[in-house]
């Protein structure tokens, strides 16, 4: 059967090289962020990945092919081409079908990144349970793909619009170890604290990459979350975005926006009100993820056996 997806030769022969690959969404550059900042973006955290000595692999639907490792003007028609579908696990056979344009969320990359046994993803912030949820039963998919890929995906904790505590709630549900980076509380976007504590913590990438292998190893086969809270220069403290949200979802239910709709309307109103202070702790957050995200492919790699069998475990048993 012919291979459902195309890797560009750069992340063919990083994978081939044993590995030290970090891949990224789409979304965000699509839906997440206006243009121009979202090319400059996507364009900072692969330079951000490049930084590391990893290779930075974008993710997303070109023309009903799923493209893992776009070239810069790739990334450009898809940051500004109006007519790209947000591709979540429910509609990403669809959008293939269909030959049609798709940016990949959280939860589309993870399982395309998996096909090609990538082993570390950065985003910004993951979606989860949206505050609501017992009424709406808007809990976004990419839960459901982090119970279910092994991958490393560092964000900055889930988005803030969200419900952070029952986000949290189902990750424990779901096997998903959730780790502090350098924090013992769960970062919350665009603010450094949440209040909610965390078991685990890790403060360099090689205490990121011994949890994994272990996990891994014992056959878990879920992915690891690392939570990296935003640089302290870009942060706004809780407080100060906590009335920014509310009068976003506020407005969202009075519009009666729903479904896929929710998170890019959510984030565009708050950026907006905020007068781009959120936009800068997001742009900011991306990077630093990316950046680290790359230390920890390095790290991982390390581990992997170059070429052919991918295994986590192979050279560190033989
Ligand atoms: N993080 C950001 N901006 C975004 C997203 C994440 O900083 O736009 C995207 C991600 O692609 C994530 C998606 O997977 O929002 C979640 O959407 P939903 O809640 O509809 O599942
Ligand atoms: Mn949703």
């Amino acid at each position: 059967m012919k291979r459902m997806f195309e890797l560009s030769p750069m992340t063919a022969s990083a994978l081939n090289g044993g590995g030290k690959v970090v891949a990224l969404e789409s979304t965000v550059i699509a839906h997440g962020l206006p243009e121009p900042a979202n090319i400059e973006t996507a364009l900072a955290c692969e330079t951000a990945v490049r930084s590391t000595g990893a290779v930075p692999a974008t993710i997303a639907i070109l023309g009903g092919r799923p493209v893992i490792g776009m070239t810069e003007d790739q990334i450009r028609e898809v940051a500004s081409n109006k007519d790209v579908a947000k591709v979540n696990l429910a509609n990403l056979g669809s959008v293939v079908s269909s030959g049609s344009w798709g940016a990949t969320t959280v939860a589309a990359s993870l399982h395309i990144a998996d096909l090609a046994g990538i082993k570390v993803f950065a985003t910004g912030g993951i979606g989860g349970v949206h505050r609501g949820a017992g009424q709406s039963f808007d809990i976004s998919s990419d839960l459901t793909a982090l119970a279910r890929y092994p991958l490393i995906t560092v964000c900055a904790g889930a988005k803030a619009i969200l419900d952070l505590a029952k986000t949290l709630e189902v990750l424990e549900t779901c096997g998903v170890p959730v780790i502090g980076y350098g924090t013992d509380e769960l970062p919350a976007f665009y603010s450094r604290s949440s209040g909610l504590k965390l078991d685990l913590r890790a403060d360099s990438p090689s205490e990121v990459a011994r949890i994994a292998l272990n996990h891994w190893k014992l056959g878990l086969g879920t992915s690891i979350l690392v939570v990296a809270p935003v640089p302290a220069a870009d942060e706004i403290p809780a407080d100060e975005i906590a009335g920014f949200i509310e009068e976003a979802l506020a407005a969202a239910s009075t519009m009666k926006v729903s479904g896929k709709a929710v998170t890019p309307f959510l984030l565009a109103r708050i950026a907006e009100r905020s007068a781009g202070r959120s936009l800068k702790a997001n742009i900011s957050l991306l990077k630093n993820n990316a950046k680290i995200a790359g230390q920890i492919a390095v790290e991982i790699a390390s581990h992997m056996q170059p070429a052919g069998d991918r295994s986590y475990n192979s050279k560190d048993d033989q």
